[in-house]
């Protein structure tokens, strides 16, 4: 395009900007200011997606370029039976009910070996919060994974998993992360955080830690030297203002453990849509394609401390995944292999995806494939040449030979 088109281009989005009443947020965007709470709820009120995917994309394009990063990644969830039963969760079973499992070390040594055939870089693990297992299974569990698999890094455990262990073993929430750091935990997941506002906390976790267990644990995780994420449960009961609320105490810790020189931090924001088979929270109805893409837009205009914004492809669909990339992701979630929780609530990630395709879905919106590791280290930079070669049509499809 040329300059006087790309000018032009540039005054028609401002002036649409402008009619949807955004010019303000535009401006502080622009002037890289923080976003305020009113701004957050006039994002989310506001019917022009074009616009807020715009700006989000200014953001997403000054922090990484054209790059997008994937993983080829494992989870494992080593057992589902869970003391807790959250109204949206379909993957839990009371102990000794139908259904319920608990891997044994050589059934986990054995999926990571498989992982491993697949060329596996991370493993992502959660679990039910299980009654009856002594301590030891989960620190033991660490040391099978890295005995059998020395290379990879392991994102474990969410902050729900890490106050309930404290509180049944009579652990510090800083005894229990130092213990698994030191049998191998290298990061953590975003998992239970669901949405921090209480109303919402009563009426659909009611026994889960509250929002300021969840927070106390990633702080002092992050002291530890440990990255985490943080996800919204978003597409059930909670309101507009509750998602900003969420955000905006997301972004506080974070700047709260920067400005304490913590080692660690938030890596990544992780919107993860309600999945609605299975459990108790069935009848609401599902959200629309135009809420997806504000789910990944608003955070990555909110969270402007955090580096990364992920489209987790398990929950909204590959091409909605692919579609955010353009709207402020800059990463898709991963090969994954298997998949369980969100499986068991309806969707159809079992199997889940090939690096070519992985590779493909981030080449076809224009974007630049990174392969990554768990703690965000380029393992590989895709060429033009690279991607067609992982591609590789000819081989794929036989009669082109
Ligand atoms: O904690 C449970 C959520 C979480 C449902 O950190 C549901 O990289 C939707 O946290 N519909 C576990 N969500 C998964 C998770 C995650 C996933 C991918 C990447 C990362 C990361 C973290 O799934 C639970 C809960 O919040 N969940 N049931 C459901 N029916």
């Amino acid at each position: 395009m040329n300059t006087v088109a790309a000018g032009s281009n540039h005054i028609l989005i401002k002036s649409m900007i402008k009619k949807s009443g955004l010019d303000g947020i535009y401006q502080k965007i622009m002037d890289h200011q923080s976003l305020s709470f009113e701004d957050g709820l006039k994002l989310f009120e506001s019917k022009d997606l074009s616009s807020v995917g715009f700006m989000a994309n200014i953001v997403r394009e000054r922090m990484h370029g054209n790059r997008s990063f994937f993983v080829r990644n494992r989870q494992l969830n080593p057992t589902n039976v869970c003391d807790y039963s959250c109204m949206f969760c379909s993957f839990y079973r009371r102990e000794g009910e139908e259904g319920g499992y608990t891997m044994t070390m050589e059934e986990i040594a054995q999926r990571v070996r498989d992982g491993v055939k697949h060329g596996i870089q991370e493993i992502h693990i959660t679990s039910g919060l299980h009654p009856g297992l002594p301590f030891s299974y989960y620190t033991d569990m660490l040391r099978t994974i890295k005995e059998v698999a020395p290379h990879l890094h392991i994102k474990g455990f969410t902050a729900v998993e890490i106050e309930y262990y404290a509180h049944h073993y009579n652990m510090s929430l800083r005894d229990v992360l130092t213990k698994l750091i030191e049998a191998g935990l290298e990061a953590m997941p975003g998992g239970g955080a669901e949405i921090f506002a209480d109303r919402v906390r009563k009426k659909i976790c009611d026994e889960k830690s509250t929002a300021e267990g969840w927070l106390a644990v990633h702080e002092i995780a992050h002291e530890l030297g440990l990255m985490t994420n943080a996800t919204l449960l978003y597409g059930h009961i909670e309101t507009y203002e509750e998602r900003v609320d969420h955000m905006l105490r997301l972004r506080d810790l974070q700047d709260k453990s920067k400005s304490k020189g913590s080692k660690g931090h938030f890596n990544t924001f992780i919107p993860l849509k309600y999945q609605h088979e299975n459990n108790r929270l069935k009848n609401l109805p599902d959200v629309s394609a135009f809420e997806d893409l504000k789910m990944i837009a608003v955070p990555r205009l909110m969270l402007d401390n955090f580096p990364n914004i992920k489209a987790y492809w398990v929950v909204i669909g590959k091409r909605m995944a692919q579609m955010a990339l353009s709207y402020g992701a800059n990463e898709i979630e991963g090969t994954i292999l298997e998949e369980t929780i969100m499986s068991m609530a309806g969707t159809d990630s079992a199997q889940g995806m090939t690096e070519p395709e992985l590779i493909k879905l981030i080449k076809d919106a224009g974007r630049q494939p990174i392969e990554r590791d768990a703690l965000y280290h380029v393992i590989k930079s895709y060429s033009d040449k690279d991607i067609e070669q992982a591609l590789n049509p000819k081989a794929a499809i036989p009669i082109l030979n």
